[in-house]
Protein backbone atom coordinates (compact mmCIF):
# COMPACT_ATOMS: atom_id res chain seq x y z
CA UNK A 1 0.00 0.00 0.00
CA UNK A 2 1.68 3.40 -0.72
CA UNK A 3 1.54 5.76 2.04
CA UNK A 4 3.16 8.72 0.94
CA UNK A 5 3.49 10.88 -2.38
CA UNK A 6 7.43 9.82 -2.60
CA UNK A 7 5.60 6.26 -2.75
CA UNK A 8 3.57 7.32 -5.69
CA UNK A 9 6.76 8.86 -7.19
CA UNK A 10 8.86 5.93 -6.51
CA UNK A 11 5.67 3.96 -8.50
CA UNK A 12 5.69 5.86 -11.35
CA UNK A 13 9.38 5.58 -11.78
CA UNK A 14 9.00 2.03 -11.43
CA UNK A 15 6.30 1.61 -14.40
CA UNK A 16 6.69 2.17 -17.93
CA UNK A 17 7.87 5.58 -18.90
CA UNK A 18 4.46 7.47 -20.60
CA UNK A 19 4.33 10.00 -23.16
CA UNK A 20 2.72 13.01 -21.65
CA UNK A 21 0.72 15.42 -24.24
CA UNK A 22 0.58 19.05 -22.56
CA UNK A 23 -2.58 21.81 -23.51
CA UNK A 24 -1.11 24.93 -23.44
CA UNK A 25 2.40 24.59 -22.27
CA UNK A 26 3.46 28.23 -22.19
CA UNK A 27 3.80 28.43 -18.07
CA UNK A 28 6.84 28.33 -15.91
CA UNK A 29 5.26 25.86 -13.21
CA UNK A 30 4.15 23.54 -15.80
CA UNK A 31 7.68 23.35 -17.89
CA UNK A 32 9.39 22.71 -14.49
CA UNK A 33 7.29 20.03 -13.59
CA UNK A 34 7.56 18.72 -16.88
CA UNK A 35 11.10 18.99 -17.00
CA UNK A 36 11.37 17.43 -13.42
CA UNK A 37 9.23 14.45 -14.60
CA UNK A 38 11.20 13.73 -17.27
CA UNK A 39 14.21 14.04 -15.38
CA UNK A 40 12.54 11.30 -12.71
CA UNK A 41 12.37 9.51 -15.95
CA UNK A 42 8.48 9.62 -15.77
CA UNK A 43 7.16 10.75 -18.77
CA UNK A 44 8.70 11.97 -22.50
CA UNK A 45 6.51 14.91 -22.85
CA UNK A 46 4.35 16.88 -26.62
CA UNK A 47 4.66 20.61 -25.59
CA UNK A 48 1.29 22.11 -27.72
CA UNK A 49 1.09 25.90 -27.33
CA UNK A 50 2.72 29.08 -28.32
CA UNK A 51 5.95 27.98 -29.34
CA UNK A 52 7.57 31.01 -28.82
CA UNK A 53 6.18 31.66 -25.54
CA UNK A 54 7.36 27.82 -24.68
CA UNK A 55 10.94 28.22 -25.73
CA UNK A 56 11.29 31.65 -24.11
CA UNK A 57 10.28 30.71 -20.94
CA UNK A 58 12.63 27.68 -20.97
CA UNK A 59 15.57 30.04 -22.22
CA UNK A 60 14.86 32.30 -19.43
CA UNK A 61 14.87 29.20 -16.54
CA UNK A 62 16.88 27.28 -18.57
CA UNK A 63 14.48 24.18 -18.87
CA UNK A 64 16.26 21.88 -21.98
CA UNK A 65 13.89 21.37 -24.04
CA UNK A 66 15.56 20.80 -27.18
CA UNK A 67 14.86 17.39 -27.68
CA UNK A 68 11.10 17.71 -27.06
CA UNK A 69 8.44 17.60 -29.30
CA UNK A 70 6.50 21.25 -29.72
CA UNK A 71 3.35 21.65 -31.43
CA UNK A 72 2.86 25.61 -32.52
CA UNK A 73 -0.75 26.29 -31.43
CA UNK A 74 -1.25 29.89 -30.28
CA UNK A 75 -5.18 29.57 -29.50
CA UNK A 76 -6.16 27.87 -26.37
CA UNK A 77 -8.97 26.15 -27.42
CA UNK A 78 -7.45 24.73 -30.15
CA UNK A 79 -4.22 23.65 -28.20
CA UNK A 80 -6.22 21.98 -25.98
CA UNK A 81 -7.60 19.78 -28.63
CA UNK A 82 -4.91 19.17 -30.04
CA UNK A 83 -3.60 17.96 -26.76
CA UNK A 84 -6.91 15.42 -26.41
CA UNK A 85 -5.97 15.13 -30.34
CA UNK A 86 -2.41 13.50 -29.22
CA UNK A 87 -3.63 10.80 -26.88
CA UNK A 88 -6.71 9.64 -28.90
CA UNK A 89 -4.88 9.12 -31.16
CA UNK A 90 -2.83 6.94 -29.61
CA UNK A 91 0.80 9.25 -29.96
CA UNK A 92 0.43 9.86 -26.48
CA UNK A 93 -0.59 7.95 -22.69
CA UNK A 94 -2.18 10.90 -20.90
CA UNK A 95 -2.79 14.48 -21.29
CA UNK A 96 -2.06 17.52 -18.97
CA UNK A 97 -4.00 21.04 -18.26
CA UNK A 98 -1.12 23.59 -18.69
CA UNK A 99 -2.19 27.95 -18.50
CA UNK A 100 -6.03 26.98 -19.93
CA UNK A 101 -9.04 27.38 -18.08
CA UNK A 102 -10.46 24.38 -16.59
CA UNK A 103 -13.90 24.01 -18.47
CA UNK A 104 -12.11 25.54 -21.51
CA UNK A 105 -9.75 22.37 -21.38
CA UNK A 106 -12.64 19.84 -19.83
CA UNK A 107 -14.46 20.41 -23.42
CA UNK A 108 -12.05 19.59 -25.45
CA UNK A 109 -11.81 16.43 -23.26
CA UNK A 110 -15.31 15.90 -23.67
CA UNK A 111 -15.11 16.75 -27.19
CA UNK A 112 -17.49 13.93 -29.05
CA UNK A 113 -15.32 13.39 -32.27
CA UNK A 114 -11.87 13.72 -30.60
CA UNK A 115 -12.46 13.43 -27.13
CA UNK A 116 -11.65 10.83 -24.60
CA UNK A 117 -14.74 9.64 -23.37
CA UNK A 118 -15.61 5.88 -22.60
CA UNK A 119 -19.14 6.22 -22.01
CA UNK A 120 -18.13 6.74 -18.22
CA UNK A 121 -18.80 9.71 -16.27
CA UNK A 122 -15.17 11.60 -15.48
CA UNK A 123 -14.53 12.77 -12.12
CA UNK A 124 -11.74 14.65 -10.64
CA UNK A 125 -9.76 12.86 -7.36
CA UNK A 126 -7.37 14.77 -5.27
CA UNK A 127 -4.78 12.52 -3.49
CA UNK A 128 -3.41 14.11 0.08
CA UNK A 129 -0.66 13.54 2.01
CA UNK A 130 -1.49 15.30 5.34
CA UNK A 131 1.26 15.35 8.77
CA UNK A 132 -2.44 15.30 10.42
CA UNK A 133 -3.48 12.21 8.95
CA UNK A 134 -2.32 8.74 9.08
CA UNK A 135 -2.56 7.69 5.67
CA UNK A 136 -3.40 9.33 2.29
CA UNK A 137 -6.81 10.77 1.86
CA UNK A 138 -8.56 11.00 -1.70
CA UNK A 139 -10.89 14.08 -1.87
CA UNK A 140 -13.49 14.39 -5.08
CA UNK A 141 -14.81 16.38 -6.66
CA UNK A 142 -13.25 19.59 -6.23
CA UNK A 143 -12.90 20.36 -10.16
CA UNK A 144 -15.33 18.62 -12.70
CA UNK A 145 -18.78 17.69 -11.63
CA UNK A 146 -20.69 20.70 -10.71
CA UNK A 147 -24.12 19.61 -8.87
CA UNK A 148 -24.14 15.90 -9.10
CA UNK A 149 -27.08 13.86 -8.84
CA UNK A 150 -27.29 10.65 -6.64
CA UNK A 151 -26.20 8.39 -10.17
CA UNK A 152 -23.22 11.14 -10.50
CA UNK A 153 -21.97 10.55 -7.02
CA UNK A 154 -21.90 6.57 -7.22
CA UNK A 155 -20.36 6.73 -10.65
CA UNK A 156 -18.02 9.71 -8.77
CA UNK A 157 -17.22 7.21 -5.84
CA UNK A 158 -16.11 4.18 -7.98
CA UNK A 159 -13.70 6.02 -10.07
CA UNK A 160 -11.88 7.43 -7.06
CA UNK A 161 -12.14 3.71 -5.35
CA UNK A 162 -10.11 2.82 -8.35
CA UNK A 163 -7.64 5.56 -7.87
CA UNK A 164 -6.88 4.62 -4.32
CA UNK A 165 -7.23 0.67 -5.20
CA UNK A 166 -4.43 1.87 -7.88
CA UNK A 167 -2.18 3.03 -5.33
CA UNK A 168 -2.67 -0.36 -3.34
CA UNK A 169 -5.51 0.16 -1.04
CA UNK A 170 -7.60 -3.32 -1.29
CA UNK A 171 -11.35 -1.83 -0.06
CA UNK A 172 -10.74 1.71 0.72
CA UNK A 173 -13.14 3.19 2.95
CA UNK A 174 -15.68 6.15 1.51
CA UNK A 175 -16.60 8.91 3.91
CA UNK A 176 -19.34 11.02 1.93
CA UNK A 177 -19.38 13.92 3.88
CA UNK A 178 -21.99 16.81 4.62
CA UNK A 179 -22.88 19.37 7.04
CA UNK A 180 -23.97 17.22 9.39
CA UNK A 181 -23.62 13.34 10.17
CA UNK A 182 -27.81 12.61 10.30
CA UNK A 183 -29.85 12.09 7.88
CA UNK A 184 -31.72 15.48 7.12
CA UNK A 185 -34.23 15.32 4.37
CA UNK A 186 -33.43 19.62 4.21
CA UNK A 187 -30.31 18.52 2.96
CA UNK A 188 -30.15 16.47 -0.03
CA UNK A 189 -26.78 15.50 0.17
CA UNK A 190 -27.29 13.72 3.45
CA UNK A 191 -29.74 11.64 1.39
CA UNK A 192 -27.41 10.95 -0.79
CA UNK A 193 -25.08 9.86 1.60
CA UNK A 194 -27.57 7.51 3.20
CA UNK A 195 -28.77 6.00 0.08
CA UNK A 196 -24.94 5.50 -1.42
CA UNK A 197 -23.94 3.95 2.07
CA UNK A 198 -27.36 1.21 1.93
CA UNK A 199 -26.46 0.24 -1.47
CA UNK A 200 -22.60 -0.28 -0.25
CA UNK A 201 -24.11 -2.59 3.02
CA UNK A 202 -26.02 -4.41 0.09
CA UNK A 203 -22.99 -5.26 -1.77
CA UNK A 204 -24.33 -3.06 -4.98
CA UNK A 205 -20.83 -1.02 -5.07
CA UNK A 206 -17.91 -3.42 -5.23
CA UNK A 207 -14.60 -2.51 -3.97
CA UNK A 208 -15.23 0.10 -1.30
CA UNK A 209 -16.83 0.42 2.01
CA UNK A 210 -19.06 3.13 2.57
CA UNK A 211 -20.90 4.90 5.41
CA UNK A 212 -22.74 8.12 5.74
CA UNK A 213 -23.60 10.86 6.11
CA UNK A 214 -20.27 12.05 8.21
CA UNK A 215 -19.27 15.43 8.82
CA UNK A 216 -15.68 16.02 7.91
CA UNK A 217 -14.79 15.89 11.69
CA UNK A 218 -15.94 12.41 12.11
CA UNK A 219 -14.34 11.23 8.71
CA UNK A 220 -11.20 11.86 9.49
CA UNK A 221 -10.94 11.65 13.53
CA UNK A 222 -11.88 8.23 15.34
CA UNK A 223 -11.89 10.83 18.36
CA UNK A 224 -14.56 13.35 16.98
CA UNK A 225 -16.29 10.25 15.67
CA UNK A 226 -16.17 8.71 19.57
CA UNK A 227 -17.31 12.19 20.80
CA UNK A 228 -20.46 11.86 18.90
CA UNK A 229 -21.11 8.18 19.62
CA UNK A 230 -20.72 7.34 15.78
CA UNK A 231 -20.53 3.28 15.36
CA UNK A 232 -18.77 3.39 11.60
CA UNK A 233 -15.55 1.41 9.96
CA UNK A 234 -15.06 4.26 8.25
CA UNK A 235 -15.14 6.92 10.30
CA UNK A 236 -12.09 8.62 11.73
CA UNK A 237 -10.00 6.15 9.15
CA UNK A 238 -12.10 7.39 5.73
CA UNK A 239 -9.48 6.97 2.29
CA UNK A 240 -12.13 8.74 -0.01
CA UNK A 241 -14.07 12.25 0.89
CA UNK A 242 -17.22 12.32 -1.13
CA UNK A 243 -18.34 15.98 -1.48
CA UNK A 244 -21.82 16.88 -2.02
CA UNK A 245 -20.85 19.63 -4.56
CA UNK A 246 -18.24 21.03 -6.87
CA UNK A 247 -18.16 24.46 -4.59
CA UNK A 248 -17.73 22.12 -1.56
CA UNK A 249 -15.15 20.46 -3.13
CA UNK A 250 -13.07 23.11 -3.94
CA UNK A 251 -12.92 25.08 -0.83
CA UNK A 252 -11.86 21.66 0.54
CA UNK A 253 -9.34 21.31 -1.74
CA UNK A 254 -7.85 25.41 -1.67
CA UNK A 255 -8.20 25.06 1.92
CA UNK A 256 -5.72 22.17 1.47
CA UNK A 257 -3.48 23.92 -0.61
CA UNK A 258 -3.49 27.07 1.03
CA UNK A 259 -3.90 26.90 4.79
CA UNK A 260 -2.40 23.06 5.35
CA UNK A 261 0.97 22.19 4.99
CA UNK A 262 0.11 19.26 2.43
CA UNK A 263 1.58 17.58 -0.85
CA UNK A 264 -1.15 16.79 -3.11
CA UNK A 265 -1.71 15.41 -6.71
CA UNK A 266 -4.71 15.44 -8.78
CA UNK A 267 -6.04 13.77 -11.93
CA UNK A 268 -9.75 13.51 -13.63
CA UNK A 269 -10.24 9.79 -14.29
CA UNK A 270 -12.76 7.64 -16.44
CA UNK A 271 -11.30 8.99 -19.26
CA UNK A 272 -9.64 6.93 -21.92
CA UNK A 273 -6.72 7.73 -20.55
CA UNK A 274 -5.55 9.56 -17.21
CA UNK A 275 -6.09 13.72 -17.12
CA UNK A 276 -3.72 15.39 -14.86
CA UNK A 277 -5.35 18.25 -13.79
CA UNK A 278 -4.54 21.07 -11.34
CA UNK A 279 -5.24 24.58 -10.68
CA UNK A 280 -3.38 27.03 -12.48
CA UNK A 281 -2.18 28.46 -9.00
CA UNK A 282 -1.11 25.33 -7.80
CA UNK A 283 2.56 24.93 -7.68
CA UNK A 284 5.41 23.13 -9.46
CA UNK A 285 5.52 20.42 -6.82
CA UNK A 286 1.39 19.42 -7.12
CA UNK A 287 1.95 19.03 -10.91
CA UNK A 288 5.05 17.03 -10.83
CA UNK A 289 3.47 14.71 -8.22
CA UNK A 290 -0.01 14.78 -10.32
CA UNK A 291 1.66 13.55 -13.31
CA UNK A 292 3.40 10.88 -10.77
CA UNK A 293 -0.33 9.98 -9.90
CA UNK A 294 -1.68 9.88 -13.51
CA UNK A 295 1.38 8.04 -14.67
CA UNK A 296 0.68 5.45 -11.46
CA UNK A 297 -2.92 5.05 -11.84
CA UNK A 298 -2.60 4.14 -16.31
CA UNK A 299 -3.48 0.38 -16.29
CA UNK A 300 -1.24 -1.45 -18.48
N1 LIG B 1 -18.36 12.92 -17.54
C1 LIG B 1 -18.72 12.47 -18.75
N2 LIG B 1 -19.39 13.23 -19.64
C2 LIG B 1 -19.71 14.48 -19.27
C3 LIG B 1 -19.38 15.02 -18.02
C4 LIG B 1 -18.67 14.17 -17.12
N3 LIG B 1 -18.29 14.57 -15.91
N4 LIG B 1 -19.82 16.30 -17.96
C5 LIG B 1 -20.44 16.57 -19.12
N5 LIG B 1 -20.37 15.46 -19.90
C6 LIG B 1 -20.90 15.28 -21.26
C7 LIG B 1 -22.44 15.36 -21.22
O1 LIG B 1 -22.97 14.09 -21.06
C8 LIG B 1 -22.75 15.93 -22.59
O2 LIG B 1 -22.74 14.92 -23.56
C9 LIG B 1 -21.57 16.84 -22.87
O3 LIG B 1 -20.49 16.39 -22.05
C10 LIG B 1 -21.86 18.28 -22.58
O4 LIG B 1 -22.43 18.32 -21.29
P1 LIG B 1 -22.79 19.69 -20.54
O5 LIG B 1 -23.48 20.59 -21.51
O6 LIG B 1 -23.42 19.35 -19.25
O7 LIG B 1 -21.38 20.19 -20.19
P2 LIG B 1 -20.49 21.35 -20.73
O8 LIG B 1 -19.74 20.97 -21.97
O9 LIG B 1 -21.23 22.65 -20.75
O10 LIG B 1 -19.46 21.40 -19.50
C11 LIG B 1 -18.79 20.29 -19.04
C12 LIG B 1 -17.78 20.83 -18.04
C13 LIG B 1 -16.97 19.71 -17.46
C14 LIG B 1 -16.84 21.79 -18.78
C15 LIG B 1 -18.57 21.57 -16.91
O11 LIG B 1 -19.23 20.63 -16.16
C16 LIG B 1 -17.73 22.48 -16.08
O12 LIG B 1 -17.50 23.63 -16.42
N6 LIG B 1 -17.29 21.96 -14.88
C17 LIG B 1 -16.58 22.75 -13.93
C18 LIG B 1 -15.19 23.10 -14.40
C19 LIG B 1 -14.63 24.21 -13.57
O13 LIG B 1 -14.87 25.38 -13.80
N7 LIG B 1 -13.88 23.86 -12.53
C20 LIG B 1 -13.36 24.87 -11.68
C21 LIG B 1 -12.54 24.34 -10.62
S1 LIG B 1 -10.84 24.23 -11.04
Amino acid sequence: MLKTMDDIMKKAQSVRKRKLSVAVAQDLEVLTAVDNAFKNNIIDPILVGDEEAIKKIAAENNIDISNWQIMDEKDDSKAALQAVKNVSSGNADMIMKGLVSTSVFLKAVLNREFGLRTGRLLSHVAVVENANYHKLLAVTDAAMNIAPDLSAKIDIVKNAAKVMTALGIERPKVAPVCAVETVNPAMEATLHAAAISKMSDRGQLKGCIVDGPLALDNAVSKKAAEHKGIVSEVAGDADIILLPDIEAGNVLYKALVFLADVKLAAIIVGAKAPVVLTSRADSDETKLRSIALAASCVLD
